[in-house]
């Protein structure tokens, strides 16, 4: 008998959703970066072993956002992947206050799955974070799902990098799932995204780590072409900025930027679809596109 569920994975941006779901799969599958607010969109990944299957949705950050543009579509994919899943994996950094946490909390009281609270990087606790630290933060974050009555399932201290508690949190989690046919029929499939979805966050990801705190977050990559049939497939994308000046940044002196993220871009890309590629990259102005859902649907970010 088959069994399939699907699992939200949430929490405050930089808690380390993507890379958790990353070693589960077994693969690069959601971009992670040292920033906040990495993860744009939600992004599916499939598990399937045996019999069962797991859906996991990745989710951005959640956080307090100003009304209207990118950062309330962010966690409004947040708060819709809350909407139907088995079960919702709380995820926290254990650097994280109680106070940070009541965004996460206040949407978390409207979810109708069980929740497992799940501390974070228990790599760091005992070195970067003290331990008394990390366990009262625990305990305060019970007491408050307790108050809100948000329906808990467990809490675990894992380690999405290091791996540690994620066996057996998996192991407790397929308890919750329930019988039914798979989602995606081809145990194979890995997400729900099409190659092209995978090639503009590769880029996306380059630019959180080649330029500067802010210049990343007015970035947004769209693939124009992707030439599956040429001998090295050809892909050609443009990155659009908010402002002449950040194009600049992103160009750099004489170009210098823009052919450093070109050559970081197609290694990544190359390596997540095991062939060579040809990269060509844009730079183009969309001014003010990150607070202005108009903006934001010409990107493709939003139908
Ligand atoms: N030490 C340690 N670092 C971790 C762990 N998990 C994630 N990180 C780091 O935390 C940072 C953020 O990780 P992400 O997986 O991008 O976090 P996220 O929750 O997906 O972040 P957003 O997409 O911005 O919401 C990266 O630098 C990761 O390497 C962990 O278990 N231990
Ligand atoms: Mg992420």
């Amino acid at each position: 008998m088959q069994k399939a569920g699907m699992i939200a994975i949430v929490g405050r941006p930089n808690s380390g959703k993507s890379t958790l779901l990353n070693t589960l799969l077994g693969m690069q599958l959601s971009i992670v970066t040292p920033k906040a607010q990495t993860t744009r969109e939600r992004v599916l990944g499939i598990l399937t072993e045996g019999e069962g299957q797991i859906v996991f949705i990745d989710t951005p950050g959640i956080h307090r956002a100003r009304e209207g543009g990118l950062n309330q579509f962010m966690v409004d994919q947040a708060r819709e992947a809350l909407e139907a899943p088995h079960l919702v994996w709380y995820l926290v950094d254990p650097n994280s206050a109680l106070e940070h946490e009541l965004p996460v909390l206040d949407l978390l009281q409207r979810s109708p799955a069980p929740v497992i609270l799940l501390m974070n990087k228990l790599d760091q606790v005992g070195k970067q974070v003290p331990e008394i630290r990390a366990k009262m933060l625990s305990e305060q974050l019970l007491k408050a799902i307790g108050e809100r009555k948000i329906q808990l399932s467990s809490s675990h201290f894992i380690s999405g990098l290091s791996k540690a508690g994620t066996e057996e949190l998996l192991k407790s989690s397929w308890d919750s799932i329930p019988e039914g046919p798979w989602f995606y029929p081809d145990p194979e499939q890995a997400s729900d995204r099409p190659t092209r979805f995978f090639v503009a966050e590769q880029i996306r990801s380059r630019l959180f780590y080649l330029l500067g705190e802010e210049v990343p977050y007015s970035c947004a990559v769209d693939i124009e072409s992707f030439q599956e049939d040429t001998k090295p497939i050809r892909i050609e994308a443009v990155i659009y900025v908010e402002r002449e000046s950040q194009k600049g940044i992103v160009i750099g002196q004489g170009g210098k930027k823009i052919k450093e993220i070109g050559q970081s871009a197609r290694k990544e890309i190359e390596k997540f679809l095991g062939q060579q590629i040809f990269l060509g990259l844009r730079v183009k102005v969309l001014k003010e596109w990150t607070s202005n859902l108009e903006s934001l649907k010409r990107i493709g970010l939003i139908p």
